[in-house]
């Protein structure tokens, strides 16, 4: 039979129609070669697709099976199947116009009953990804390793009590960097899936995290010791599927790395819906890296209010994107990261045509809010408003306690014999509130 030459047959190139357009295959806001900055839109949103979502999503759930069912799904082992798969991912791509994809090393290439046989089907479609990279442009943003849905891993990979699964685990992500080096790969993640407890009663938490750190080095030494240049990343969740993550959210990642010296050698992926889980909002975590210059790279996606769980859904929310968007400006942006769409369609949502409307919507929404959040910086109002508030920190007493020249003394003497009782002022939330949304809304 005559391999087909196309996998979306309905579907052409998603064009840029404008904010008028009633199409809905076509872009409203993401233009991806409009020029803003010298850069175009396309290099400055770097935006990828989740392999494991996008291409092995079957819209299972706790309760029942897959629903989802590609026609491509189809060959006599399951390595041709990968290889035909990922044809098909490559097709979708190019056709959603987006530059990059990322990948766990099993959803691209099936787990062998040996870790031999793993890596040769590994290295067999790295091969296959490496035309393919090379036939359509489409780059590889990062690579990591599946270290949480094959059973040895229950008990965790690197914070497993058994060394042989430590060792394992080793042997995985060593291939998995080596695959990533190979396809080019700007970045590499470590998401702790299962590094983390269901009980404390069976658990030494001080081992564990020990375990955890010493496993982040040896990746780190070899990593230089094959020269991968890619920017390592933490992807911060606080539970899910473990009851606790040791990388909870951003802030404890940076204690840790820091605990361990290993805060040269590590930045952020921050993932909505991970912020939201850990109670924060999403601009909270791109700010406590950003802080810290540890920014890395963004997992694109939503939870549900209702739900306490990683819904994964595309994100469409304009608001809760221009906040985000306007802290990840102000830090400079990303650098070798991206926005990667960590996002999945909901389980009714059967057809090819789906994966386009999602995302779709979720380039959209990002386009507008950098457009928006680029706006609002460049107007300055909130910035100013918020310098104004410190401004008592710029002269005189106030910068001498900023430069660390003041004590608790001539603080006192400075209260007691000038300053008196300090002139209460307002924070104007709901003012502020009102400003934004004549960003948003005219
Ligand atoms: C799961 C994570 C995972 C990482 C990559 O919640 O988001 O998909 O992004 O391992
Ligand atoms: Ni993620
Ligand atoms: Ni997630």
């Amino acid at each position: 039979m005559k391999k087909p030459t196309t996998h979306f047959p309905k579907i052409k190139s998603i064009a840029y129609e404008g904010p008028g357009s009633a199409n809905a295959l076509a872009f409203r806001h993401y233009n991806p070669v409009e020029l803003v900055d010298g850069k175009t839109m396309e290099q400055h949103m770097r935006f990828s697709v989740a392999y494991w979502h996008a291409f092995r999503g079957t819209g299972s759930d706790p309760f029942g099976l897959g629903t989802i069912v590609r026609p491509w799904e189809k060959g006599k082992d399951a390595v041709s199947v990968a290889k035909v798969r990922m044809d098909a991912a490559f097709e979708f791509f190019q056709k959603i116009r987006a530059p990059f994809y990322c990948f766990h090393d099993r959803d691209i290439a099936p787990e062998g009953a040996t870790l031999a046989q793993s890596n040769k089907n590994l290295a067999a479609i790295v091969a296959h990804a490496k035309s393919l990279q090379k036939a359509t442009g489409v780059k590889l943003l990062w690579g990591t390793a599946n270290l949480f849905s094959n059973p040895r891993y229950m008990c965790g990979a690197s914070t497993n009590p058994d060394a042989h699964v430590f060792a394992y685990a080793a042997a995985q992500v060593k291939s998995a960097i080596d695959a990533t080096k190979e396809l080019g790969g700007e970045n590499y993640v470590f998401w702790g899936g299962r590094e983390g407890y269901e009980t404390l009663l069976n658990t030494n938490l001080k081992r564990e995290q020990d375990h955890l750190a010493a496993f982040l080095h040896l990746a780190v030494d070899y990593a230089k010791s094959i020269g991968f240049k890619g920017q390592f990343l933490i992807e911060p969740k606080p539970k899910e599927p473990t009851k606790h993550q040791y990388d909870f959210d951003v802030a404890s990642g940076i204690a840790f790395l820091r605990t361990y010296g290993l805060e040269k050698y590590f930045k952020f992926n921050i993932e909505t819906n991970h912020a939201t889980l850990a109670g924060h909002t999403f601009q909270h975590e791109i700010e406590v890296a950003a802080s810290q210059h540890m920014l890395g790279s963004i997992d694109a996606n939503a939870g549900d209010e209702l739900l306490g769980w990683d819904t994964d859904q595309f994100n469409t929310n304009v608001k809760e994107l221009t906040l985000a968007m306007t802290s990840i400006l102000k830090a400079g942006g990303l650098g070798t990261g991206g926005f990667n769409f960590d996002a999945k369609l909901r389980r009714p949502s059967i057809d090819p045509e789906d994966l386009f409307h999602a995302h779709i919507g979720g380039m959209d929404a990002y386009a507008l809010a950098f457009k928006l959040a680029r706006r609002i910086i460049a107007d300055g109002k909130f910035d100013s408003f918020v310098a104004d508030r410190y401004a008592s920190f710029d002269t005189g007493f106030g910068q001498d306690i900023a430069s660390g020249k003041a004590n608790f003394k001539s603080l006192e003497k400075l209260v007691l014999t000038k300053l008196g009782e300090p002139t209460p002022r307002s924070g104007k939330q709901e003012y502020l509130e009102n400003l934004l949304n004549t960003y948003l809304h005219g």
